[in-house]
């Protein structure tokens, strides 16, 4: 697929282009659109390699991003069909690759692997992941979720630079392990934090690849909810932790972006302030104050935040985008999410653009930082609509309409109201 391709179907996943000049760009005139492939079928057709021989293990299905260290999507159509995604098709994010754990998705053996408690603690250790088994396990089921994820809507004011994904650079798992507070107590004496100790930065033992110039993946993390919520996963959807999710050991802080939950951990430095790694600046931040879209930003630690918890959200399951539906009584389906602190008090559905919002049923969600399912029933005339989704919680956090308010140069934590169009006939 040509790179112009590319950029229009991104495009028009992001409705800049009509489809009619994607068709043109394919060399399909308008009279071949009935019975055409759909959109996602042509986003499938890539020239990548498929995503099992980037990862053994992964559906062929998913979105191939990035075949070399491996950057997949799970496309909406899958991601809706189960309540737990499945390892299969749960979507990668690879900045680097641990070889061999992360080129599989079979559970990674904790044999011979270590981690390193080291900086501002008393009494340093390096411990034995075998016996992280041994420790009570902490269960969490949890939105796993890209901080990139949704960065293609972004276009819809500025495209901004990265992986152009839609809504599929997430997941729901669950997670098992034990709590890293329960670990550095386990020890005689314990591995005591001192009060200097403002972050815990985690690393992982996936190197840059060969002739990079790239330093090596690191996240530093505010140590309040580190020492209060972060475990030491083992396990994922009651499984020994998949090699490519992270495997033997990953740092989980749950409500936090999937950035933070540093994959192969191998290292945790207890420190007064946070790192300078390329990872945790620039990259993977937002401004703290708004920016007009397209403008730049010389980041700082004062004046930008770390991808650190989750923007409230909600994705819409069905119908699909470019559904064809009866007009009436339509269901509407997907989930929404926040990152735990507070509870998701509604789900909106509006069919005007937002002049009007109708309350969505919801489930509560499995624990605080699972997803709650929606539904609600919309009546729709014959006709083009637009269905849109948002989700508001306890402290008063809502989606914005345009998320575009939030735009920032790298397109991290898109967190719009979303919507679908739909033709009802
Ligand atoms: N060691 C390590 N951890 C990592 C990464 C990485 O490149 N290396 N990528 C991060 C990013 S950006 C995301 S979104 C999640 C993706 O998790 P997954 O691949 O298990 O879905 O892992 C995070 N942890
Ligand atoms: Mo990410």
């Amino acid at each position: 697929m040509s790179d112009a391709l590319r950029t229009a179907l991104d495009q028009v996943r992001t409705r800049e282009v009509e489809r009619r000049d994607v068709l043109r760009m394919l060399g399909l005139g308008a009279a071949a659109s009935a019975g055409l492939p759909t959109l996602t079928q042509y986003a499938y057709a890539q020239d990548t390699a498929p995503a099992s021989s980037v990862i053994a293990g992964k559906s062929d299905d998913l979105i191939v991003h990035n075949d070399r260290t491996g950057v997949l999507e799970t496309p909406l159509e899958m991601l809706r069909e189960h309540r737990i995604t499945p390892k299969d098709l749960l979507y990668i994010r690879n900045n680097q690759i641990r070889e061999p754990e992360g080129r599989s998705t079979d559970g990674a053996s904790l044999t011979g692997w270590t981690i390193e408690l080291m900086g501002s603690v008393a009494f340093p250790r390096i411990v034995d992941a075998a016996t992280l088994a041994d420790l009570p396990q902490e269960e969490v089921t949890m939105v796993l979720q890209c901080s990139g994820n949704g960065r293609s809507f972004f276009a819809r004011s500025v495209r901004t630079r990265g992986t152009q994904w839609a809504h599929g650079g997430m997941g729901q798992v669950t997670f098992r392990g034990p709590k890293l507070s329960a670990l550095l107590e386990s020890f005689d004496p314990p591995v005591a934090p001192r009060d200097v100790a403002n972050f815990v930065t985690a690393e992982g033992a996936d190197q840059p690849p060969e002739g990079a110039s790239r330093p090596d993946f690191e996240h530093s993390l505010p140590i309040g909810d580190v020492m209060d919520g972060a475990i030491l996963a083992i396990e994922m959807n009651g499984e020994p932790l998949s090699g490519a999710h992270g495997g033997p050991v990953r740092l989980v802080v749950p409500g936090y972006y999937g950035t933070m939950n540093v994959k192969w951990l191998s290292r945790l430095r207890f420190e007064a302030a946070e790192s300078n790694n390329v990872n945790q600046i620039p990259r993977y931040r937002i401004p703290n104050d708004p920016i007009e879209p397209g403008t730049p930003i010389d980041y700082t630690h004062e004046n930008s935040t770390p991808n650190w918890r989750q923007r409230i959200k909600s994705t819409i399951f069905s119908p699909l985008n470019e559904a064809a539906v009866s007009a009436g009584s339509v269901e509407v389906t997907g989930v929404a999410w926040n990152d735990g602190v507070a509870p998701l008090t509604s789900v909106q559905i509006s069919t005007d653009n937002g002049a009007t919002w109708h309350a969505a049923e919801f489930d509560a969600p499995t624990g605080a930082y699972g997803w709650h399912e929606f539904r609600a029933t919309v009546e729709l005339p014959a006709g083009e609509h637009r269905i849109w989704s948002r989700a508001i919680d306890a402290r008063g956090q809502a989606q914005p309409i345009d998320g575009s308010i939030l735009w920032n140069p790298s397109g991290y934590e898109w967190n719009g109201a979303d919507y679908v169009d739909v033709v009802a006939s």
